[in-house]
């Protein structure tokens, strides 16, 4: 059979001959003594790109959150954050585990928003037996929310709520280039009332590795003391920091295909009997089986040549990303509508 077309994820692309080139050819040094040039022109630039002060380059998106999360908290804080965000739902427990903050989920809206009251109220008033509330998460574009764009005003607001009550503002930005671009605004804009913002390399951006959390310079400074700690500083950083500068001047504007793809993909398969794909707003589809068993459905599609994650109970995922065209959607489609059929037949 022809290739497997792989949706599982955006993390599965594979660095292209450019990148590889950027990466064998970078200038490194030492990044713990901060000697890494490569990755001091990374983190000035993607420090520039959401608006802070200054950024550290971290191994992986859950280690930015985690970083982001230990910064802004003392042990024995209570954290806000959605129900449905990544923090909360994939990250092992970190938090609570490694930064030792009780996390206090707050119900997710179909956007990844939150309602206002429900933060206003979630707040702790200072009290012998509170924990103390001290940092709100948000998501942007929302995982589990299939891709979901939060708009500029609500972040405003809820970070607005949070910053009356003295609580700091995290966002999880693994996929902020993704909402930056189906906005048509900057990522600064984006995170311009957030304390920290974390993204990521290793998504839609194409890169092999990395993601980097950014901030004020102090709370950076503090992030990267926190960074050693959890066993995150590397050393000739500069090869995977190339390849990160390589996506941020080349692979950002392109997160348009992956986005007009995705909707193709959503139609194609809203055609299909037994499918109940979402309106995509990024690259994220996330398909209901409509009562039937989505284990027999992935092997039906597995068995035909299309990959796809397992989203909860009734639900799969498919993402679009770098390593598949338009082409490759339409022969998902079919491969799918035929798959399809002899499920269902
Ligand atoms: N998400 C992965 C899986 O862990 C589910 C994926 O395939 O989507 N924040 C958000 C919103 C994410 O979606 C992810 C990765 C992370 C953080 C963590 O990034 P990594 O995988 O680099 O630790």
């Amino acid at each position: 059979m022809s290739r497997a077309l792989d949706f599982r994820s955006d993390t599965v692309t594979r660095p292209s001959a450019a990148m590889r080139q950027a990466m064998a050819s970078a200038e490194v040094g030492d990044d713990v003594f901060g000697d890494d040039p490569t990755i001091n022109r990374l983190e000035a630039m993607a420090a520039e790109r959401v608006g802070k002060e200054a950024a550290v380059f971290v191994p992986s998106g859950t280690m930015a959150n985690l970083l982001g999360v230990m910064t802004s908290t003392r042990p024995g804080d209570e954290v806000l954050l959605g129900d449905e965000c990544h923090i909360f739902q994939y990250e092992v427990g970190g938090p609570a585990r490694l930064a030792m903050v009780q996390t206090r989920t707050l119900h997710n809206q179909p956007d990844g928003s939150f309602i206002a009251d429900d933060v206003r109220q979630a707040i702790r008033q200072p009290n012998i037996h509170h924990p103390p509330t001290s940092l709100l998460c948000l998501e942007n574009t929302h995982n589990r929310c299939g891709g979901a764009v939060l708009q500029p005003e609500t972040i405003d607001e809820l970070a607005g709520i949070a910053r009356d009550n003295r609580l700091r503002v995290h966002l999880d930005g693994a996929r902020l280039f993704n909402a930056a671009v189906a906005l048509g605004i900057g990522a600064d804009r984006l995170a311009r009332e957030c304390d920290s913002v974390s993204f990521c390399f290793s998504k839609g951006l194409g890169c092999p590795v990395g993601s980097v959390l950014c901030g004020s310079r102090e709370f950076i400074v503090q992030a990267r003391k926190n960074r050693k700690m959890l066993g995150g500083g590397m050393r000739q950083a500069g090869i995977l920091g190339a390849a990160a500068i390589y996506a941020l001047e080349n692979n950002v504007s392109r997160l348009a295909e992956d986005h007009a793809n995705a909707r193709a993909l959503a139609d194609g398969l809203r055609s299909i009997e037994g499918l109940a794909p979402n309106e995509p707003a990024t690259n994220i589809v996330v398909v209901d089986v409509a009562g039937r068993s989505l284990s027999r459905w992935l092997a039906a599609l597995d068995e035909a040549g299309v990959q796809a994650a397992p989203f909860g109970a009734s639900r799969f995922r498919m993402v679009t990303h770098l390593d598949v065209t338009a082409a490759d959607v339409e022969e998902a489609i079919n491969r799918i509508e035929r798959a399809a059929g002899a499920l269902l037949a």
